[in-house]
């Protein structure tokens, strides 16, 4: 494929998005002049997002960077001159003998998350080099790791119901997503399911696109989900629309559970999220009375100082009606666990001469890198860009410019993070490589094969850690696999009894392989709790200090129905920053026909709030907080109840200097679960510019 001119080449999307859709590529004169879907994927089936159609756009960007460069003008200015390989691995490798000599190898950080899902990209050789450096360790919970927790404490196993079955369901409740813009092909099944007769109610903090679209939109206030989803419980068990047989069989705690929703009256719930008890009386019933009746869970909700509960408690709906055991019912939050591969040959912990090195949160780089005792000395970024999707950026920035700090980027191009290294190494597009990829949605394994010569001398991530690795002088095996050995190593994994049968032959031949989804019958019976049961009591919660039942827990910063801003209240409104409908995370945040599309940051703000402001639909604000500002424009607009402003996008710095960067607003705090973010527990003001 690399070598021909012209041509129709399968490939895999790369970015971290559910859908993980099978493309073509279209090769003239050996560029890639058009990126499509590729119609042979039996979920994606050849409808791809306007992004990734423009992805193009993206590999061929003149500002991609195409050569090793070095810092000569102030951190954070963007000025570089070009280096060759040969002297940016030297000076890297030169500084982490010292660093080790001097402080030891935690002296040194990685940062990384998921700019390209390839497992050997992001799980695979990159992993080995900090293993063996014996680096300070990195806590991803930046994306999805408190609502993970909490669907794992109450179901155990990574995995809910497949997206193929949920047309068959009656009633879709998509709880604090916006699938429209996040997981387009769920759409779709949406869509089927809805002409065959299925109900779609959205429940989010703003109407969104996909509340835009639904039967029934219930808006709520942020963090109250948990509290909505027991107000649900309360009339399940009172009207008996429960399934005994179901709760007897495949549960535990569901006595306990029945006393304690007791509590959580339709007007009690009603007071704290802002949805009427008739409201919360007419869902619960509505979602008794129909049958297949699915949830899917978005990530929204759990990026809250209660987001591993708000999960933990709406996982637990399901079983209450033993909608498990109905195909297209149950709940998704997300499907990861069904593709696992084998991480321990992938990552090779083992390398580690130290296994107890102290672990870092993403989450508090800021933090981490200006009180960290004893310091970090060196930080190797790459697939993220934390100087604009980390919480609290004005705190990573302050981090970011120490004087005493060695930072690498290894990126495709000159991203505000990248801005502040000193030693800016080129990444390949995903196209340029050597990768597999699963979903966390679907079930196809998918293999992607070089499609075009890397550009310039930019370099994939598996050959990038393996130049360093033999700088390092590291000799064992695991340094020289090729990407070939690795995909085979990730596939052996017995313990996954999915991956049975998925070979890199039969990947390389039909370029797409589907788990073994026959073990899904077992599933109610092979639950990876401590009881081996749907818990709805958890004893491993309350032996970590957590409560045992799902519960409200109001948030640490922020408001809900009953706890109101106060008069003298310096920052009374909710601040909510999801992504937006044209970028990935920041990613695109540089390519100009997407950019167009979004316009500019934009802040949505509640009529109400607005006119007691003083503020006009199109005014330019200032939204602040202790923690930094934030320059926007203003739709005025009641898509979100009053109280809440929301401002889509994770926008890159402007030229002019304009602060418009959402996370220089939000916290660095960790979630109840999983040490995950909580973006959206933010209170802030605005007024006119
Ligand atoms: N176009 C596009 N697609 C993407 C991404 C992107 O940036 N752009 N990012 C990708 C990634 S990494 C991820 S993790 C997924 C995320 O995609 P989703 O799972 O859809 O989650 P979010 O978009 O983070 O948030 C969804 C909704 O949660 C709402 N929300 C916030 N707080 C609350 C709350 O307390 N309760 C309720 N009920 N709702 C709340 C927000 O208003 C928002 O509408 O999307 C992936 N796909
Ligand atoms: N306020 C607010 N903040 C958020 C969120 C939110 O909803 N609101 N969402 C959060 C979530 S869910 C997530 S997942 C994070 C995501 O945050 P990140 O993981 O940082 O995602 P991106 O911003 O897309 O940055 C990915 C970077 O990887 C680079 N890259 C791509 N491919 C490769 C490669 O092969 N090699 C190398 N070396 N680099 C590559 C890209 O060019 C890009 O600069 O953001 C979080 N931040
Ligand atoms: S971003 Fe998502 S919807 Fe778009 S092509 Fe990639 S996997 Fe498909
Ligand atoms: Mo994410």
């Amino acid at each position: 494929m690399i070598h021909e001119e012209n041509g129709v080449f399968p490939a895999v999307c790369p970015l971290d998005c559910p859908d993980t859709c099978g493309l073509l590529l279209h090769k003239e004169n050996g560029k890639i002049v058009k990126v499509t879907g590729n119609p042979d994927h039996p979920v994606t089936q050849g409808a791809i997002c306007n992004k990734v159609r423009n992805m193009a756009e993206r590999v061929y960007h003149p500002e991609r960077v195409l050569y090793p460069l070095k810092r000569v003008g102030a951190k954070g200015e963007g000025k570089f001159a070009r280096i060759t390989w040969d002297e940016a691995v030297a000076e890297i490798s030169g500084r982490y003998k010292e660093l080790i000599r001097e402080h030891g190898p935690e002296s040194i950080m990685p940062y990384s998350f998921y700019g390209n899902m390839g497992i050997l990209s992001v799980d695979g050789m990159d992993r080995r080099f900090f293993h063996r450096l014996g680096t300070t360790q990195l806590q991803q919970g930046i994306c999805n790791s408190a609502g993970n927790a909490g669907w794992k404490y109450t179901m155990g196993f990574g995995g809910g119901t497949s997206p193929e079955e949920t047309v068959n369901a009656k009633l879709i409740i998509v709880w604090g997503g916006n699938l429209v813009s996040t997981n387009m092909h769920q759409v779709a099944l949406i869509e089927k399911a809805r002409k065959q007769g299925a109900q779609l109610v959205v429940i989010d903090v703003h109407r969104n696109r996909t509340g835009q679209r639904a039967d029934w939109f219930i808006p709520l206030y942020p963090g109250t989900d948990s509290a909505l989803a027991l107000g649900i419980m309360h009339v399940l068990f009172e009207r008996g629309l429960v399934n005994e047989t179901f709760l007897e069989r495949y549960t535990i705690g569901h006595a306990e559970l029945r006393e304690h929703v007791k509590q959580y009256t339709p007007e009690r719930v009603s007071a704290i999220t802002g949805v009427p008890a008739e409201d919360i009386v007419k869902l619960a019933v509505l979602y008794g009375e129909t049958s297949p009746a699915y949830i899917h869970i978005g990530n929204g909700l759990q990026h809250h100082d209660n987001g591993g509960m708000n999960v933990r408690t709406i996982s637990c709906l399901p079983a209450l009606t033993g909608q498990w055991l109905v195909p297209g019912g149950g709940a998704y939050k997300s499907n990861g666990a069904y593709g696992k591969m084998n991480a321990a040959a992938l990552e090779r912990p083992d390398l580690r001469p130290n296994p107890g090195a102290r672990t870092v949160s993403m989450n508090r780089l800021g933090e981490a890198l200006l009180t960290l005792d004893p310091p970090i000395r060196a930080l190797f970024v790459y697939c993220s860009n934390p100087a604009v999707v980390a919480p609290d950026t004005g705190k990573v920035e302050r981090g970011l410019r120490r004087e005493d700090l060695f930072t690498v980027v290894h990126d495709l191009f000159l991203t505000d993070t990248a801005k502040y290294a000193d030693i800016v190494l080129p990444a390949t597009s995903s196209f340029e490589n050597t990768d597999l990829y699963s979903s966390y949605w679907h079930h196809y394994v998918q293999l992607q094969e070089p499609v075009i010569p890397a550009r310039g001398e930019s370099k994939s991530n598996v050959e990038t850690f393996k130049l360093l690795a033999a700088a390092m002088g590291f000799e064992e095996e695991a340094f020289r696999d090729s990407e070939e050995d690795m995909i085979r190593q990730a596939l052996q994994f017995p313990h996954n009894p999915y991956l049975q049968g998925v070979t890199l032959e039969k990947l390389q031949e039909q370029r797409l392989v589907k788990l073994n989804m026959e073990h899904q019958k077992d599933y109610l019976d092979n639950l990876k709790t401590p009881s081996g049961k749907i818990e709805l009591y958890s004893a491993a919660m309350e032996r970590a200090g957590l409560p045992p039942l799902p519960t409200y827990v109001p948030l640490r910063e922020g408001y809900d129905g009953e706890r109101r801003p106060g008069e003298g209240d310096a920052y009374p409104l909710m601040f909510i920053s999801p992504p937006n409908h044209s970028f990935l995370n920041s990613t695109f945040g540089n390519v100009e026909k997407l950019t167009a599309l979004e316009k500019s940051p934009l802040l949505q703000i509640h009529p109400q709030d607005a006119a007691e402001r003083g503020i006009e639909d199109g005014d330019e604000v200032t939204v602040w907080n202790d923690r930094g500002s934030y320059r926007v424009k203003t739709s005025v607009t009641d898509k979100m109840l009053p109280g809440i402003v929301v401002s889509q996008g994770l926008w890159w710095e402007q030229e002019d200097g304009r602060r418009t960067r959402a996370n220089a607003l939000t916290p660095d705090r960790l979630a109840d679960l999983g040490g995950g973010a909580v973006f959206f527990s933010t209170v802030v003001n605005v007024k006119r510019q």
